[in-house]
């Protein structure tokens, strides 16, 4: 059994506290304990299953599987139901699952469908029968991540890591039993699934997804007992935007405990129209799918806008200069790359040894981000070392996969992508496409649904240029510079 959840373990027959609700389904921890412990046993007994890819709809299945394989010991890779085939076939080749857990309904594409699969059910027998103790070193999820080239990589997470940033975020946010924490984010990425349920479950609280994101139902439970928010900055900016003459969405906002934001930057505007709206200050956090969360703004510090806080318990930071040697100035002013070390950190990337060297310097995680230090001690991040990854949505996306599938098209001579600062996304997936027949471009929408298809609909451009060529160096490397300055 896996120290994660000790609020499972002591779960009894009559323990009806709630655990989790998503959509119609409603979890209490007696249940949970019930469902999860039945479907860890038969995890653990499919003939020696290394790894069980969990398909991660927003449902209390998923919840329900990634628990049970957590409790089995056996890592779980979460896969975005609407990963297009090339990037699933990558990520099934790569991480190898022995079986796939998925909802009864749930059709699958034909790469999952050779494997034998589980279907997840809500219940379970009276008294399941208790799983092993898990080694704390065990990977506990296999989470997927864009680089700036080439597909994804699988980030290795342990029981440690997970437990150590959970535990770490406790601390900081005062969170506990009595939160009931409100999201919509999607259950296969760390934030939504790392953060969203196993966080609120392994303090023995309650969470309720929404199912799918919308303002109106984040007004609704957090205006029916909700006392924390999670969301990315798209979803603050939207819920920014509908606060004006909405008191019953104002009320609710202003009446949670903690509204918290992650995963790219709030744009200040909307961190001063929710305060002004709510009295409430967002407050943000910063990780990364390899480091978990590495710092975080505290509760009631006071409005911080622009700063991503202190390091978390456990977490040690520091600035790097070009040559790596460590920056000792807190002086709002000299940037520096981030580097982070501590229980938080990933394992490494499942069958990339060259690219988990590449990542650390000693035990120092090169996390790629520009940042500064503030005279408290606070972070604040200025930019990332490589301009080749957009953040869309608080979803890192690398523009070499874009590119790949875009050239890829058969109207597709030559492409490059870029991001832009878009008021809602945070930055916006541009395509700038040399056609083969400068007469018959093919269609924006055809380029959209042909990388959806391929990657993923939100790695989709969500504008297409086209041009006669390519700015071009000598040395033959593209201009991106160039081409943002004439968009
Ligand atoms: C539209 N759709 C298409 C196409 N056009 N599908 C296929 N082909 C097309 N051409 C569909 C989509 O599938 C979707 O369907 C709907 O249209 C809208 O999709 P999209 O435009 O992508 O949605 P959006 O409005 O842009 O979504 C905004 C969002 C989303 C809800 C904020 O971006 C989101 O959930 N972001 C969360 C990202 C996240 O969790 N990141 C964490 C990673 P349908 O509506 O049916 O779905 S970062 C992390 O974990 C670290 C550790 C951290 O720090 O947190
Ligand atoms: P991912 O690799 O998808 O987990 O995304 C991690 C990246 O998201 C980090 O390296 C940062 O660039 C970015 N990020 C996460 N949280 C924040 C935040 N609060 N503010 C700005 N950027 C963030």
């Amino acid at each position: 059994m896996s120290a994660l959840f000790p609020e499972l373990e002591r779960a009894v027959p009559s323990d009806d506290r709630p655990a989790l609700r998503v959509g119609p389904d409603a979890l209490t921890y007696a249940e949970l304990a019930r469902a999860a412990g039945a479907l860890a046993d038969r995890v653990g007994r499919v003939g020696g299953a290394g790894r069980v890819a969990v398909w991660a709809t927003p449902t209390a299945r998923t919840a329900v599987a990634v628990v049970a394989a957590l409790l089995a010991g056996v890592p779980a890779v979460p896969l975005n139901p609407r990963t297009g085939e090339r990037e699933l076939a990558h990520i099934l080749g790569d991480s190898a699952p022995d079986l796939v857990l998925a909802g009864p309904g749930d059709e699958l594409p034909a790469g999952l469908a050779a494997l034998p699969r589980i279907d997840v059910e809500l219940t379970g027998p009276e008294a399941p029968p208790g799983a092993a103790p898990v080694d704390p070193e065990t990977t506990a999820l296999v989470v997927y991540t864009s680089g700036t080239t080439g597909p994804p990589k699988g980030v290795l997470l342990s029981h440690r890591a997970v437990a150590a940033s959970l535990d770490a975020l406790a601390e900081a946010w005062s969170w506990t039993a009595d939160d009931v924490l409100v999201h919509a984010l999607p259950l296969f990425h760390v934030h939504g699934l790392v953060l969203g349920i196993l966080g609120p479950l392994r303090r023995g609280g309650e969470v309720r997804h929404l199912g799918a994101f919308s303002v109106e139902g984040v007004g609704r439970e957090l205006g029916d007992g909700g006392t924390m928010l999670f969301g990315v900055p798209t979803m603050y900016h939207r819920i920014a935007d509908a606060l004006d003459g909405d008191d019953r969405l104002t009320k609710a906002l202003a009446g949670a405990r903690l509204l918290v934001s992650g995963s790219a930057a709030l744009p200040v505007h909307d961190h001063e129209r929710i305060a002004a709206a709510t009295g409430r200050t967002v407050v943000e956090r910063y990780g990364m799918s390899e480091t978990l969360m590495n710092t975080s703004v505290r509760p009631g510090g006071g409005p911080r806008p622009g700063t991503v806080g202190t390091p978390l318990a456990g977490v040690d930071l520091r600035l790097v200069d070009e040559d790596g040697s460590e920056l000792g100035e807190f002086d709002g002013e000299t940037v520096g790359e981030v580097q982070v070390r501590g229980p938080n950190l990933f394992s490494g990337y499942l069958n990339r040894p060259d690219a988990t060297a590449a990542a650390f310097d000693g035990d120092w995680f090169r996390t790629g981000d520009m940042a500064v230090r503030e005279a408290d001690g606070g972070v604040r991040l200025v930019g990332r070392k490589a301009t080749d990854l957009i953040k869309s949505g608080g979803y890192k996306i690398g523009a070499g996969e874009i590119e790949n599938a875009l050239l890829d098209h058969p109207g597709v001579r030559e492409a490059a992508v870029t991001g832009e600062p878009d008021p809602d996304l945070g930055e916006r997936i541009v395509a700038w496409v040399v056609p083969q027949d400068r007469e018959r471009p093919p269609s924006d929408e055809e380029l959209a649904e042909h990388v959806a298809g391929l990657l993923a609909p939100h790695k989709r451009p969500r504008t297409v240029r086209y041009l006669d060529a390519l700015p071009r160096n000598d040395m033959g490397k593209v201009l991106k510079k160039e081409l943002s300055a004439s968009g």
